[in-house]
This record gives C-alpha cells, sequence and structure tokens, in this order.
C-alpha cells in the first residue's frame, strides 16, 4: 500500500495519474499548499523541501520526495511505463529530466508572473512566456513522427509532461500553434486513469479540452 501526499497541481497529478495507470491500491493525504499544510513538521518527515508529491511506500519503508524520483520508483518497483531496452529506457530518463529541469519550472514562472502578477514584472512575464513557447515547440517536435514522447510506447515521460500540458490556458498557450501536442494531450486526456489521477486530492475543474 502506497501513502500519497498531494494537492491539485501538476507536480502531485503526475503521480496519482501513475498510480492509477498502475492500479496499484494508494491512500490520498491531502496536503493543501494554499494553507500552509506543507510546512507542517509531520510533512517535512516524509518531504524534507516542503513540497508535494511525497510518498511512503508501506510494503517497503520507503519514503520519497520528488515527483521524477517517485515515478522512477514506482516504474521501477512495478516493471511499467519504463522500456526494458536501455537506448529506450535512458531516453524516458532524459524526457523526465527535461520536464523536471526545464517544462516543470519554466511553467511554474510563468504561472506566477502571467496567471498571478500580470503586468508587475514584464521582464520576467516574457522571458517565462518565450521559454514556454520554445519548450512547446520542443515537445511538438519531438511528438511530430511518433505517438507518443518516445517512440510508440505511453512511458513515465508521457505522464510526467502532460500535467503541466494541461495548465496551457493559465500558459496563454494555443495548442492549434503546436498540433503534435494538441493531438498528444487530447489522447491522453482520453484515458480513464488519467481522468482519475486528474481529480486527485480533489475535483477543481474538469481536463481542459484542447
Ligand atoms: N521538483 C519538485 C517540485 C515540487 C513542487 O514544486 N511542489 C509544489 C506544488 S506543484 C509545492 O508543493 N509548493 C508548495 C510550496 O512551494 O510551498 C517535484 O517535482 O516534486
Amino acid at each position: 500500500m502506497i501513502d500519497l501526499y498531494t494537492w491539485t497541481t501538476p507536480n502531485g497529478r503526475k503521480v496519482s495519474i501513475l498510480l492509477e495507470e498502475l492500479g496499484l491500491e494508494y491512500n490520498t493525504h491531502s496536503i493543501n499548499i494554499t494553507e500552509g499544510e506543507q510546512k507542517a513538521e509531520d510533512f517535512l518527515k516524509i518531504s524534507p523541501n516542503n513540497k508535494i508529491p511525497a510518498i511512503v511506500d508501506q510494503d517497503t519503508g520507503i519514503t520519497l520526495m520528488e515527483s521524477g524520483a517517485i515515478m522512477l520508483y514506482l516504474a521501477e518497483k512495478t516493471g511499467k511505463f519504463m522500456p526494458s531496452k536501455t537506448e529506450d529506457k535512458w531516453k524516458v530518463t532524459e524526457w523526465l529530466m527535461w520536464q523536471m529541469g526545464g517544462l516543470g519550472p519554466m511553467l511554474g514562472q510563468v504561472h506566477h508572473f502571467t496567471k498571478f502578477n500580470p503586468g508587475k514584472a514584464p521582464y520576467a512575464q516574457d522571458r517565462f512566456l518565450a521559454e514556454a513557447q520554445r519548450l512547446y515547440g520542443v515537445l511538438d517536435k519531438q511528438l511530430a513522427d511518433q505517438k507518443y514522447v518516445v517512440g510508440d510506447e505511453y512511458t513515465i515521460a508521457d505522464m510526467a509532461i502532460w500535467p503541466w500540458i494541461s495548465r496551457f490556458e493559465w500558459q496563454t498557450v494555443d495548442l492549434n500553434e503546436f498540433p503534435n501536442v494538441k493531438r498528444w494531450y487530447s489522447e491522453i486526456a482520453a484515458r480513464p486513469a488519467v481522468q482519475k489521477g486528474y481529480h486527485v486530492p480533489k475535483f477543481t475543474q474538469d481536463i481542459p479540452t484542447a
């Protein structure tokens, strides 16, 4: 049994979507980051960086923070959503790192400067919007001649990237300008596990349609 500590954000949804795809049993603990619950002493023991998501695997006693590490752990534990072929496995790792080090942090800045504080820091707003456009372009090219981010297999790389793209409206991105991303996004949005995992720990809105 897995204990999942999460909130309704892209990083949280990555893990709940993966748990749903895996069909693993899990208990959800809601950590309301808008109320500062991520700063509680008890949560700090599980997530030393005070951020969601985090898990405790009751089968092994392992606790983990950092969504990318959690996804790698669950993929290894179950032998699913990570290709066995060496090259493909490293390509999935590469795109997972691209999400963790680039797409997520950059789009997170877009949310702050464009969605929540528009007009307050024009330089930052322009910089992160331009970077968002560039990253969408990189993803669009990657998806031009293959079904998923790495070949024709749906993997943890897709599950890591998708929840960030699901905030395309916050990022003022027109998905029609990125037709391969649009096709990939809509296809993944239709998966029953994604539809379930998106609404963990609670319903906020329907999955945006492209
Ligand atoms: N690199 C971390 C980032 C986690 C993260 O930024 N979590 C946000 C929500 S998406 C959070 O907990 N924010 C609360 C805070 O910063 O106080 C991961 O991928 O798990």
